[in-house]
């Protein structure tokens, strides 16, 4: 197909680029962190979203090599970031599975001197699905490492539950579905309701994805819920505005 051909050019050529959603704390609504998300910049179709792209990166495994790029290059850009500040990197289910992924992450750290401390793993429940020894094997020896676990998506995969009980999730991520409707549907506040109590009693960060009315803020505030990301304070940016954006949620 025409997408893969393309995807191989664009990655020789270097047409890919990192982008930097705040992560804010609701306690003091400052930044504590960043998500790292993944764009094409297509010389034709301009910035091209990575929902389109992953799907066949992994079929032609490509995802391995641009994977291995996007954390190289997040930890080298972290590590210039003030201290403490963190970045989080989202893991293909692919590269998750590829044999070399812990040694990946730590020649990523060895490499930018960033503190493992300050790089999280964003994971889907899609990552869990199979081979569920071989995947908790490498979550621990990736936590060992001293980097932190996140649950993406949370709540709308299968059997997020149960993953809760074989692995010690550092943070869950309520997906932006669930968000949404926070102020107008009953069931959308029950959902949050539970993630946040859920995460509460079992002592795991709770980030809520999609934030972009106050309104949802608050409702977010009342329930608990530690961390904001979405289009309210800002939308995933170049390398370059972070330090705008700090100066201004600082
Ligand atoms: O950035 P948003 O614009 O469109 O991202 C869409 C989806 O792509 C999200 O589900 C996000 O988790 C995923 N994504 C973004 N960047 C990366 C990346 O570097 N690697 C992987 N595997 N997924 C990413
Ligand atoms: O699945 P993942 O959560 O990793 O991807 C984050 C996705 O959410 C990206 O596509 C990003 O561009 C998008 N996003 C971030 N903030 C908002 C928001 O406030 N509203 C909406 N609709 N999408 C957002
Ligand atoms: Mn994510
Ligand atoms: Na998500």
């Amino acid at each position: 197909r025409d997408m893969e051909h393309d995807l191989r050019h664009a990655f020789a050529q270097g047409d890919f680029e990192l982008h930097y959603q705040p992560l804010v704390e609701v306690a003091t609504g400052t930044i504590s962190g960043f998500e790292c998300l993944l764009r094409w910049r297509h010389p034709e179709k301009g910035m091209i979203s990575p929902a389109e792209f992953i799907p066949v990166a992994e079929d032609i495994g490509l995802i391995v090599p641009l994977g291995e790029w996007v954390l190289r290059e997040a930890c080298h850009e972290a590590a210039r970031w003030p201290d403490g500040i963190k970045v989080a990197v989202n893991l293909s289910a692919v590269q998750f599975r590829s044999r070399n992924l812990v040694q990946v992450v730590v020649q990523a750290l060895a490499q930018s001197s960033l503190p493992p401390e300050r790089l999280e793993l964003e994971i889907t429940e899609s990552i869990l699905l199979a081979e569920t020894e071989a995947n908790l094997a490498t979550l621990h020896q990736l936590r060992g490492l001293g980097i932190r676990i996140s649950m993406d998506d949370f709540g709308t995969g299968y059997s997020s539950l149960s993953y809760l009980r074989s692995f010690p999730f550092d943070k869950i991520k309520i997906d932006r579905s669930f968000v949404k409707d926070l102020a107008q549907r009953s069931d959308c506040l029950a959902i949050v309701r539970a993630i946040s109590g859920l995460g509460k009693s079992l002592n795991i960060t709770t980030t809520a994805e999609g934030v972009e009315t106050t309104d949802q803020l608050d409702w977010l505030r009342a329930e608990g819920c530690n961390q904001v990301q979405g289009f309210l304070f800002s939308a995933a940016r170049p390398a370059s505005e972070i330090a705008a954006l700090l100066a201004r949620f600082g």
